[in-house]
């Protein structure tokens, strides 16, 4: 399969990481869009959330818990952060795996200009 956060995962692609457990890993957006710019990832390939089934809804849910994790590390839990997830072409998903953009370190402003 031709996933390149599988790569990551796997290690075939170099990548800063920034958290790991058993299920979930994070790494730094390569074009970052804010100060903090966390890209977080199952280490399950699915391609989209639109793809999750019944049994990934507690892995989603491990996804958020590492980005509550993350946020502290950063010491943006307290001014605020944003998490976003694209879905599908609309939302300009680029990279079919899913993953979480955890923006920060700034005032974000309004979500849509
Ligand atoms: P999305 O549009 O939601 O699919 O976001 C994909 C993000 O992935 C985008 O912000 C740029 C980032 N990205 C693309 N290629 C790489 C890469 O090779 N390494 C890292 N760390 N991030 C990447």
């Amino acid at each position: 399969m031709d996933c390149l956060f599988c790569k990551i995962r796997d290690g075939q692609i170099p990548s800063k990481q920034v958290y790991e457990d058993e299920q979930v890993l994070a790494f730094h957006d390569i074009q970052p869009a804010a100060p903090v710019h966390i890209l977080i990832i199952p280490k399950k390939h699915i391609a989209s959330m639109k793809d999750a089934g019944e049994e990934d809804w507690a892995l989603i849910g491990s996804v958020h818990k590492a980005a509550q994790q993350i946020a502290r590390d950063f010491g943006i839990e307290e001014s605020g952060y944003r998490l976003i997830n694209n879905c599908g072409p609309d939302s300009g998903q680029v990279v079919f795996h899913i993953h979480y953009h955890l923006l920060g370190g700034t005032n974000l402003g309004p979500l849509v200009a």
